[in-house]
This record gives structure tokens, C-alpha cells and sequence, in this order.
């Protein structure tokens, strides 16, 4: 057994007992009120989930197992003390609790390049799909081929005890996680350089080994991939990719099934897309106004102008935050040190000294700050990466390590099936008192 994986059971079997505990003796413990708008306006902020590897505070930002992203780039292990964290670390930290030491990343890298192994057929699935399928299509096509290996079927259909489930789920998340930038990038290349294919680099890790299998080597890009692999990988549990991920894990489905469906939610306008989104819409902002290096007012009536077109502002507003997203300021500190003079991103940063005031002054916009994808794309393309429908796809293989992390969790704890309870219209107008 793997030291990662003899780690992993010494806290399981404990924390299991704890959860088992918890749900047997304080499980009437009231923990919330329910209301009626709590319920048709998204379920936002019922006590509904346990996620062990993040939890998101809407005034402060995410937190890794009670870390900040700025405290992650000082406290994990870096290749360099001027480079970024190494996201093998932070998936550590996300399905251990403990912050790694240099050879504990550095074991979990050699056992996913060991693992990084892709059978033909789900090449053959890529590549059976057209060009003008949407990257992420072919992303969560090339997830449910991948699932004819899946360690977690073999061992079900063996008849495997429940208490071993966590077992071969930990095989397939890991073997996952180490597939995931060899398809990537495979449909990367696919897509925007006529198939022809980078070999894998051993030399590198994980994230630098995606840029290079995509084309691109430079140092400053590589560190921009751990950032961005890093600071994307959890949003604890109720967003929805890893909701949706949860959620499906829950009837048992296989762990390439349960992350392809968070892909598939993670691929919504209103949420991963909207990395692609912005790039289209400051492109539609720059096509219109005829000029790369826009004036704040013509930006202001732009955004004027899609806001009364009924459309969102992408890349600003969120669910829970009600605050600048920190991994928006750690991608923004980045283009400081290292993407001077580029006017796509004088547009970004333009953007968000204007477009908090206009949603501000809506009245109904509860967060008016930007998130996440506000920033990424533009990063991307200052290093010439400029196809934004391929965004999602790196965003999702960040994602992987923490819903994967928690969906491992989820079986070593023994969660139950996820089934909560739905009501008719004249259910809730009964209660409302009409
Ligand atoms: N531009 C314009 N209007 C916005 C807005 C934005 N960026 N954000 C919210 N609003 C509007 C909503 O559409 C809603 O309008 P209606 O009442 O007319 O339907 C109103 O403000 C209230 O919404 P809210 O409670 O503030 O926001 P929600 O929690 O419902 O939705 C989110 C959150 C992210 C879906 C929303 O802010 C949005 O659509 N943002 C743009 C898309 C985006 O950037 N998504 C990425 C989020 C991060 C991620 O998951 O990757």
C-alpha cells in the first residue's frame, strides 16, 4: 500500500467511527431554519452537506482545510520559494488534513505519472466526436470511457463488503486525477492543432506536465498552471460540480461517473463557463467599440448596455461570497508580478474598479464582486492561450482533486444515498399561510 493510502485509512477508521457516532446519538440536534426562500431560491445557505476539505466564508473566501489561497502559497511545497504551490500538495492537504512535506509530494507525483495511463478507446471516443463539439463535451465523453477501468465497478460487481468501498474508490480517484491532463490536453490539441500530439514529459510535474503536453514550456506559464490548478480545485460542497458530484456518488455510481456529472455542471454559463464567457463577451466589448484599449466610459456603457439586454455581467457575483473573491486577487497579484502591458488585461482590471457600482446600484445583486473566472481567462490568453472554449476543461481538471478528495471521504465515512424531500406548489402556499 501506498504511504499516501496507509495515511489515508489511519484517519478514516477513526473518523468514521466519529461520524457514525454523531449520527446516531446527536442526530435530532437542530442546526438551521428552513424558509421558504431558503428553498426556491436555490437552497442557498441550509446546513445540507459535510465537506471535510473546505469550507467557503462569504466574507473571507475559500479556506483548505483552514487554510487561505495566500497561506497555501507559503506553507506548501514549491519547487522554487518564488514559485507557486505545487496542487499535488493541496490535494494532500484536502484528503489528509496535514500539510505535506516535499517528499510527500513528491511520492504522489511519481504515483500519478505511474498511473497516467490512457487506453486507446477513449482516444477513439475523442476523436470519434466532431470538431465542432464543445471541448468540454468531449472532456466528459473521454470520463465515461475512462470508466471501463474502474477499480470500484470490479470490486462491486465482486461483491465487495461496504466497508472496503473505500478502497478501490481510492484507486480509480487516484488513477483519475492522473489521467485527467493527458486527456485534456489530448483534446486541447485535438481541437486547436490538428491532433498533432505532445508526448507526456516525466520529468515534470503534474501541472507543468499539462502545459507541456498542450505545447506550451515556459517557465512563467508553468507556474501560472500550478496556480491556476491550485486555487480552482475546491469550493467546499454545495457548488455545483461538487455537488452534483456528491450527489451521484451517493447511489454508488462509480467515481468517473460521479465527477463527469460535476463536469457536465461545472459546463453551465452560471458556473465554469463563465471563465469562457468573459473572454466572448470583453471580445464582443472590443469588436463593438472598435478599439483593443477602450476608454472606462465606453466600458461602462457596455456594461450598461448588457445588463439592460437582460444578460449577467460573467465572471462577477456569486452564491455565498459577498466579497472580492481571493482567488480573483491571488490571479490579479500574478498579472502584476508578470503580465505588464497587455490591454486585455488593463480591460479586467478596468472592470473591476467599474462593474461592482453598476450592480451595486441594481438593488437585487447580492455580491457585486468579481469571482473567479473574472480573472483566468485573461491570464491565459496574455500567454497565448486564446481559445476560451478549452477554459472549463482546465478548471475541471483542477476541480477533480477536490470533489474527488470529498467523494473518497464520502465512502470511507459510509454516507448514505442523498435523497432529500420535495413539495408540491400548493404544499409550500399551504405553509406560506395563501
Ligand atoms: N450580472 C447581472 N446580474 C446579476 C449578476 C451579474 N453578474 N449576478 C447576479 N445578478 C442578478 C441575478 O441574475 C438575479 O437577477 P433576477 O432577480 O432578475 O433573476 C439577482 O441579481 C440576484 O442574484 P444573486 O442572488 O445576487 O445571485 P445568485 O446567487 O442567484 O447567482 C451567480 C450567483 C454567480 C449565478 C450570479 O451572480 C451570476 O449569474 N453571475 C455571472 C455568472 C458567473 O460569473 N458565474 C460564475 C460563478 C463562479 C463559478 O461558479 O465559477
Amino acid at each position: 500500500m501506498s504511504t499516501l493510502k496507509n495515511k489515508f485509512v489511519e484517519k478514516a477508521v477513526p473518523a468514521a467511527a466519529d461520524f457514525k457516532k454523531l449520527l446516531k446519538e446527536y442526530g435530532s440536534t437542530e442546526i438551521g431554519k428552513v424558509t421558504i426562500e431558503s428553498v426556491l431560491d436555490g437552497m442557498k445557505g441550509i446546513p445540507a452537506l459535510l465537506c471535510l476539505t473546505s469550507k467557503l466564508d462569504s466574507q473571507e473566501g475559500i479556506r483548505f482545510r483552514g487554510y487561505s489561497i495566500p497561506e497555501l502559497q507559503d506553507k506548501l511545497p514549491k519547487l522554487s520559494p518564488t514559485d507557486e504551490p505545487l496542487p499535488e500538495g493541496l490535494f494532500y492537504l484536502m484528503l489528509l488534513g496535514d500539510l505535506p512535506t516535499d517528499a510527500d509530494v513528491k511520492e504522489i507525483g511519481e504515483e500519478w505519472k505511474k498511473r497516467a495511463i490512457v487506453p486507446k478507446h477513449v482516444y477513439d471516443v475523442i476523436d470519434a466526436l466532431p470538431l465542432d463539439s464543445a471541448p468540454m463535451a468531449d472532456f466528459t465523453a473521454a470520463i465515461l470511457a475512462l470508466a471501463t477501468g474502474s477499480e470500484f465497478l470490479k470490486a462491486y460487481s465482486a461483491g465487495v463488503n461496504k466497508k472496503d468501498y473505500w478502497d478501490s474508490t481510492y484507486e480509480d480517484c487516484m488513477n483519475l486525477i492522473a489521467q485527467l491532463p493527458v486527456i485534456a490536453a489530448y483534446i486541447y490539441r485535438k481541437h486547436y492543432f490538428n491532433g498533432s500530439q505532445i508526448a507526456a514529459d516525466p520529468s515534470l510535474d503534474w501541472s507543468a506536465n499539462l502545459a507541456h503536453m498542450m505545447g506550451y514550456d515556459d517557465a512563467e506559464i508553468q507556474k501560472l498552471f500550478r496556480l491556476y490548478l491550485t486555487i480552482h480545485a475546491d469550493h467546499e460542497g454545495g457548488n455545483v460540480s461538487a455537488h452534483a458530484t456528491h450527489l451521484v456518488a451517493s447511489a454508488l455510481s462509480n467515481p468517473y461517473y460521479a465527477y463527469g456529472a460535476g463536469m457536465l455542471g461545472l459546463a453551465g454559463p452560471l458556473h465554469g463557463y463563465a471563465n469562457q464567457e468573459v473572454i466572448a463577451w470583453v471580445n464582443d466589448m472590443i469588436g463593438e467599440i472598435g478599439t483593443s484599449t477602450p476608454s472606462k466610459q465606453q466600458i461602462h456603457d457596455f456594461c450598461e448596455k448588457t445588463i439592460a439586454a437582460g444578460r449577467v455581467i460573467p465572471g462577477y457575483g456569486h452564491a455565498v461570497l459577498r466579497k472580492t473573491d481571493p482567488r480573483f486577487e491571488a490571479q490579479r497579484e500574478f498579472a502584476g508580478k508578470y503580465c505588464q502591458n497587455d490591454s486585455f488585461i488593463q480591460i479586467i482590471n478596468d472592470l473591476y474598479e467599474i462593474v461592482p457600482p453598476i450592480l451595486g446600484g441594481l438593488g437585487k445583486v447580492k455580491n457585486p464582486w468579481p469571482n473567479v473566472d473574472a480573472y483566468s481567462g485573461s491570464l491565459l490568453m496574455h500567454y497565448g492561450i486564446t481559445q476560451a472554449p478549452f477554459y472549463t476543461v482546465l478548471f475541471g481538471v483542477s476541480r477533480a482533486l477536490g470533489v474527488l478528495a470529498s467523494i473518497l471521504w464520502d465512502r470511507a465515512l459510509g454516507m448514505q444515498i442523498e435523497r432529500p424531500s420535495s413539495f408540491t406548489m400548493e404544499w409550500f402556499k399551504e405553509k406560506a399561510g395563501i
